[in-house]
């Protein structure tokens, strides 16, 4: 049974961000499809200690700004289950050692520890959105890589836990295992509506229309809108308020493997790259129209060409997967990789932003190098729910980031973490054993129950 108690906060919608935290087993194995920077660090070593503490520090900056912050905790990983299923046997060690000498492919999909990044967590559609009046959540089945689909049924389990009051939250199953259905969540849906509690706008953005795989390039497409569509049913959203857009060829062949890698929303404000979408000044003015007859008024769209910040540039400093949030005091902050402040093009287009007339008024760069090391950057890291407060009181308060909660992770990562990892390692039974107990040590600091991160 969820505790509850008062989050401190009254008045107006807001969101709340559901980081993941970075599991003990974060290596590099290349297993990202279409993600270059997974590929770029493929075999070499990793350090999980700081990977995790980066994550940590990320939430105590967003806390510190005043913005609803939460947790999700790690999967256990090395996955030995998965691996019986795929025929390995013995003892665990045993299992670990044959996985490793005939498949180290699957031993590393199977240690992953991928559900770091919450954006692929789910689709969420607030309350004010939905036919029913509660907020939905799909899980993603993440069926496009299996290192990614061993996370759905765990995700779905954490998630019931956490949002356990029915008469508020629905928690669907992800949708069906197959290539049609192939869904990866929040990083490719976005919202627009004038204020977070207002009955919004839900863009869903897919690669391909359902069977076929690719888009016709070097990389797969990886959302299918067959997928985006029955989340859109499920959730019971307005035909009126919901577009479903196509993300263009171009992008995905220059590594924009989710939408949220070239473009990203918050409230009445959406920054995207000119190539983000397949036919992109159509698919402008169908968001543009959709707002208008909506809401009556134009949100404001910062676009970005390509002369400016070349797709190539996107993709290497993740400026797209920036975290755009709503400060309690008005105006919006940009949360972005500190990568952006690293290239001269980047670095100067966020000071015209800062300066220019819009909401964002402040840029906080943010060092998340090791996840960024796999294709994960800042907005990758948390899946955003928008909750009205009455119904953020009623999400399982384990999970809440406070300053105390943080430094007890801090202390539990550098009590358990590795500071280097290697492929060779993930056999080893002493880290299967010593991510075990960080796993379960994690849960009861967030009070979930333990079994829910193991399925
Ligand atoms: O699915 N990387 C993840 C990165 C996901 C980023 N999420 C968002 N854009 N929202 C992926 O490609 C790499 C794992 C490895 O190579 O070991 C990986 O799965």
């Amino acid at each position: 049974m969820s505790q509850r108690q008062s989050n401190g906060i009254h008045g107006p919608a807001v969101e709340l961000n559901l980081d993941g935290l970075v599991g003990p087993t974060h290596h590099y194995a290349g297993l990202g499809v279409g993600n270059l920077a997974s590929q770029r660090h493929r075999h070499k070593p990793s350090n999980p200690r700081a990977a995790a503490l980066e994550g940590i520090a990320k939430m105590r900056l967003l806390h510190g700004l005043g913005i609803a912050q939460g947790v999700l905790p790690p999967q256990e990983r090395p996955l030995v289950p998965a691996l019986r299923f795929l025929g390995f046997a013995g003892d665990d060690a045993a299992v670990l050692a044959a996985a490793a000498r005939e498949a180290p492919e699957l031993l590393a999909a199977c240690s992953s520890p991928s559900s770091m990044w919450t954006a692929n967590a789910a689709t969420v559609s607030p309350a004010a959105d939905t036919a029913d009046g509660r907020l939905h959540l799909t899980p993603a089945n993440l069926t496009s890589q299996f290192h990614r689909s061993l996370e759905a049924s765990a995700t779905m389990s954490v998630l019931r836990h956490i949002f356990d009051d029915t008469t508020k939250f629905v928690v669907h199953d992800p949708l069906p295992s197959a290539t049609g259905f192939a869904d990866e969540g929040a990083a490719n849906h976005m919202r627009l509506a004038p204020s977070h509690g207002v009955a919004g706008i839900e863009i869903f953005v897919y690669g391909r229309e359902s069977e076929a795989r690719s888009a016709g390039g070097q990389f797969p497409a990886r959302q299918t809108l067959a997928a985006s569509q029955a989340v859109a049913r499920r959730h019971g959203l307005r035909s009126t308020r919901t577009l479903f857009l196509r993300q263009s060829d171009a992008a995905i062949e220059a590594g924009v493997f989710h939408n949220d890698v070239i473009a990203t929303s918050n409230e009445h404000m959406l920054l995207v790259h000119e190539e983000a979408f397949a036919d992109g000044s159509a698919a402008l003015a169908a968001i543009r129209d959709s707002y208008v007859a909506a809401f009556g008024n134009e949100p404001v769209i910062i676009e970005v060409p390509a002369t400016t910040v070349p797709l190539s540039l996107a993709v290497e400093t993740y400026l797209f997967n920036s975290q755009i949030v709503t400060l309690p005091d008005g105006g919006m902050a940009l949360v972005c990789p500190q990568e952006c402040r690293e290239h001269d093009a980047t670095s100067q287009w966020l000071d015209r932003v800062v300066s220019g007339d819009n909401p964002i008024n402040v840029v906080y760069p943010v060092a998340v190098r090791q996840s960024m090391n796999n294709g994960g950057g800042p907005a990758c890291l948390r899946l955003r729910v928008v909750l009205s407060p009455d119904d953020l009181a009623r999400v399982h308060a384990g999970v809440f980031v406070t300053p105390p909660l943080l430094d007890d992770l801090e202390t539990w990562v550098k009590c358990h973490y590795r500071d280097r990892l290697t492929l060779s390692d993930l056999a080893d039974p002493s880290l299967l054993a010593e991510s075990r107990e960080a796993v379960a040590e994690c849960m009861a600091l967030l009070r979930l129950p333990h079994a829910a991160c193991r399925l």
